[in-house]
């Protein structure tokens, strides 16, 4: 990306900042984010869409405006200063749009930049897991008003593990013969899983888990917490759709209680943190108990199960399909994700049953 390039499209939007600088920031395996430094606070953080991977960017883009205005509006209360740390903020470009397309069909949309907060990859303090679960908690309980149909399908079946199977099936046929011979392990272990691994999409499909506002991608390099820890705004709100509220605790639990960063390649060092798992689960109730039934909330521990199998199929898919879809950096960086949340699958099925215990103890 070159900075004069960077720099037109910033000043397509409505920011009155004079452009210094960009930084990319690259923690993401899909869209492209920047930094944008400006002559004088706030900073922007600057964001091309992957119309690749998501079909409809003005309905994702309408989507995470919505939600924000949903949340800014249930929080009017507080002062502006603190309104705008903890929820993000959309610039509008000088057309009175939330996305400028440039002249090659790609989609940007602009956010305020949160200063003086901190991100997490891995964590290694239980205050972080537990105000982590506050966070995410709150995000769904603020939003659990908001008319759910009014959302677009950003990904359609995002979640669905019978859609994740077929994928996988359909890898399998096409997958080089080095690749699906390097992982058979793990692919056995997808089939010994099949069953129990439906369980929850089948709950949602009869009508008995309710589909409700989600994120949908709730690891916790998605929350932003202040210097001394406490949880801040939840960010990266592309994938927010209708959805059920196992997937968000999952996937949150799935990055918390890893011991090692997703993609950790040894995997001595991948385990299941069961306190953390309780830290998050107790900030997670606190905030949303009250809009879950007691079915719901009984199901949890499947949501992290399901979620970290999910994570482990998607990305044993893609290195069967020769890494088209995540960003990679090696040629087996796909594989060494999946074997690295089979690990953390395996560990959590060690500790299963006194999570499952501590969880009808916590309601
Ligand atoms: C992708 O791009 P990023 O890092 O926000 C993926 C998530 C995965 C995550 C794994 C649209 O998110 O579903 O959980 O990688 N997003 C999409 O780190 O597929
Ligand atoms: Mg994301």
């Amino acid at each position: 990306m070159n900075t004069e390039k960077l720099q037109y499209i910033f000043n397509q939007f409505q920011h009155n900042s004079a452009f210094q600088e960009f930084k990319e920031l690259a923690s993401g395996h899909i869209n492209d984010t920047y930094l944008v430094v400006t002559k004088t606070k706030p900073y922007f953080v600057l964001q091309r869409i992957n119309h690749g991977v998501f079909k409809d960017v003005v309905g994702l883009i309408n989507n995470k405006v919505a939600i924000s205005l949903h949340i800014q509006n249930k929080l009017k209360h507080l002062p502006k200063e603190e309104l705008d740390r903890k929820v993000l903020q959309f610039a509008q470009t000088k057309n009175n749009n939330s996305y400028y397309q440039d002249e090659t069909g790609n989609y940007w949309n602009l956010m305020y930049f949160i200063d003086d907060s901190v991100t997490y990859e891995t964590v290694k303090d239980e205050e972080v897991a537990y105000e982590g679960g506050k966070l995410f908690g709150e995000f769904l309980n603020l939003t659990s008003d908001f008319d759910v149909t009014k959302l677009t399908e950003v990904i359609p079946k995002f979640h669905d593990m019978s859609f994740r199977f077929a994928q996988f099936s359909s890898a399998l046929q096409s997958a080089p013969k080095n690749r699906l011979f390097n992982a058979k392990n793990e692919i056995d272990s997808v089939f010994e899983l099949k069953e129990e691994m439906h369980i929850l999409e089948n709950l949602k499909e009869s009508g008995h888990i309710k589909v409700r506002v989600t994120h949908n991608d709730t690891k916790i390099s998605n929350a932003l917490f202040t210097k001394d820890n406490k949880g801040l705004c939840v960010i990266d709100t592309d994938t927010v759709m209708p959805g059920i509220v196992h997937y968000d605790f999952g996937d949150a639990i799935r990055t918390i209680c890893n011991s090692a960063a997703e993609d950790e390649a040894n995997l001595d060092l991948v385990t299941f943190n069961a306190e953390y798992y309780n830290a998050y689960t107790k900030g997670f109730l606190e905030k949303v108990q009250d809009s879950l039934s007691p079915l719901e909330i009984n199901y949890l521990p499947l949501g992290a199960k399901s979620i970290i199998f999910q994570q482990a199929l998607r990305f044993l898919t893609d290195y069967l399909n020769n890494d088209v879809y995540y960003k990679t950096k090696y040629p087996t960086h796909n594989f060494d994700r999946a074997k690295n949340q089979f690990k953390l699958l395996q560990s959590l099925n060690e500790k299963y049953s006194e999570i499952n215990k501590n969880q009808l103890t916590l309601n």
